[in-house]
């Protein structure tokens, strides 16, 4: 074996976002490119030698090429131990769950989410510690500055091992141990909800469509659903993961998966329908004529986790990102429990889940976890809506519409542009952030400004503090606009326009919430001037 130290410079623009580093697939594919970057996340966590890491991905074009490229690179760096998915596969949760189950000092997870695969498509890698979860803030800045003062890269002068066969081999001096993607999984989840209960709902004939999406969770939601869980074999539709997605975006939202979304609103519907993303860590919840709008799902699925298995003790605290909904909070404050509010990104839930004091968390883009990973997880959130389910024993229409009738409805929508000129979205944040304090009493489209500030968050465990996290505009009969750009783009900028409204009146709760939130919308254009500046009419994408 040799060890080959190659001479590199530092590439411009290797800083990871929201969620680790995504760029387009031909950006990850320029020679040295991956290289540069894994060896600045190497030495930006302090090295791995002696180290075992978990490494795969969602199976998108260039996952096994990469994952070769980082396993050589691991065993020339001196890792002791690369866990490997069979054939490079592990969905986001069920890696954040080896990593946990096997004590691992962390995991490189190869994945760009919900963004479309290929060869034209998007690509990502990103860097899990030791509990499982994406990096915290301090560490993505070490591995930035890696990546501006790279002189050299190490790599491994021979093959990575084919991924297919389960079992151990060697690399140089680092063992390669391909494992079983689903295996472990399928035990977690069992400890969390009742798999007897369910199996007897799926026998009294309820019905699911989950839809794979030609992504990661196929072959978990196969074993669970159809295997463990007897539903009947077609529930789980999309289920073989291609490279490409079959073409499609891997996002489970009302767009890319439109053909569920038809399904849930026809005569043919089922009882429930579902949906996870590229790497399996989103989730979306239908009833028959019915969408649980994310922030719902977290509302509804904290008022009622005290049915389910694995949380039969109750609710100690709720998480929520920023930009979600309020609707949880009303929950926790019902129940006295803590209500934490933080940055958009999973990776700031990390040290509440640690510290104990949050039992679930949520996000508007279509993530719930718990701590039982340090992940959101979509097949875990759909099974604990199948756990309620069968334990209320009432459909999902009812069960959301007795949450409202308790607890109002906040009504939601996020409008995103997708795409627009990067300066364009930089001038149009900036100057909302000047206007800030000259926004209060001021009306705009009938709505008047109350409050308005630029989200800034201090972690409570460990006082981290983290600005420009978004503007938020409150309006004095309660409704808000948020505006921030995404972190998880690689095309232009994408600005992102969260609104909400609460109804308290049962017999308002039935309306379409673009039609309830139109002043709202109107409002948050006339502060922020997105038709004038962009030049669009409308949002690309309406969740
Ligand atoms: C990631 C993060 C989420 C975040 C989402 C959207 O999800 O883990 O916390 O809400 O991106 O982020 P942005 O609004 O910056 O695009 P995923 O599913 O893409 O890994």
């Amino acid at each position: 074996m040799s060890v080959a130290t190659v001479s590199t410079a530092p590439i411009a623009g290797q800083k990871p976002g929201t969620s680790g580093l995504r760029k387009k697939t031909a950006v990850f594919r320029q020679p040295g490119y991956l290289e540069n970057y894994v060896q600045a996340v190497i030495e930006g966590v302090g090295g791995v030698e002696g180290r075992t890491l978990v490494v795969g991905g969602d199976g998108r074009f260039f996952n096994d090429q990469a994952i070769a490229i980082i396993l050589r690179m691991l065993a020339a760096n001196g890792a002791e131990r690369a866990i490997v998915g069979q054939n490079g596969m592990l969905s986001t949760p069920a890696a954040s769950n080896l990593i946990r189950k096997r004590k691992a000092f962390g995991g490189l997870v190869l994945s760009a989410s919900h963004n479309p695969g290929g060869e034209d498509g998007d690509f990502g890698l990103k860097f899990n510690i030791a509990n499982g979860g994406p990096a915290p803030e301090s560490t993505t800045d070490a591995i930035f500055a890696r990546t501006t003062a790279l002189t050299e890269y190490r790599i491994l002068d021979e093959n990575a091992p084919a991924l297919g066969t389960l079992g151990e081999s060697r690399l140089g001096g680092m063992i390669v141990e391909i494992v079983d993607p689903v295996a472990d999984y399928v035990t977690l989840m069992q400890t969390l909800v009742d798999f007897d209960r369910i199996s007897k709902l799926f026998a009294s004939g309820f019905t699911l469509r989950f839809d794979a999406m030609h992504a990661v969770t196929g072959p978990y939601a196969k074993a669970i659903l159809e295997g463990a869980l007897g539903a009947p074999a077609g529930t789980v539709i999309n289920a073989t993961p291609l490279p490409d997605f079959g073409g499609h975006h891997p996002d489970p939202n009302p767009v890319h998966a439109a053909e569920l979304f038809r399904l849930m609103f026809s005569a043919e519907a089922p009882d429930m329908g579902a949906a996870s993303d590229g790497d399996g860590d989103r989730n979306i919840v239908l009833g028959r004529g019915i969408s649980v709008s994310p922030s719902d799902s977290l509302a509804v699925l904290a008022a009622n986790i005290h049915h389910t298995k694995g949380y039969a003790g109750g609710l100690k605290g709720i998480a929520r990102s920023m930009p979600t909904s309020r609707a949880a909070d009303r929950v926790a404050e019902k129940r006295g429990v803590e209500l934490f509010e933080t940055p958009t990104g999973w990776k700031f839930f990390g040290n509440l889940l640690d510290a104990g004091r949050v039992t679930i968390c949520g996000e508007e883009s279509a993530g719930t976890g718990s701590a039982h990973v340090r992940e959101k997880d979509g097949l875990w959130a759909i099974l604990l809506w199948l756990d309620i389910i069968a334990a209320r024993g009432e459909p999902i229409a009812a069960i959301l519409k007795e949450h409202w009738k308790t607890y109002g409805r906040d009504y939601y929508t996020r409008h995103d542009y997708e795409g627009i000129d990067i300066a364009t979205g930089d001038r149009l944040m900036a100057d909302l952030r000047t206007s800030l304090a000259s926004l209060p009493g001021k009306t705009f489209a009938g709505l008047t400004v109350k409050a308005a500030d630029d989200f800034a968050y201090q972690d409570p465990t460990d006082q981290s503090v983290t600005r420009q996290q978004g503007v938020r505009v409150l309006f004095a009969n309660g409704a808000r606009a948020v505006f921030r750009l995404s972190g998880t783009g690689t095309e232009g900028a994408t600005l992102r326009v969260y609104l909400e409204t609460f109804e308290s009146d049962p017999s308002r709760h039935d309306h379409d919430p673009q039609e309830m939130l139109s002043d709202v919308i109107a409002a948050a254009d006339a502060i922020a001037g997105i038709r004038e500046r962009t030049g669009r009419t409308a949002p690309d994408v309406i969740t």
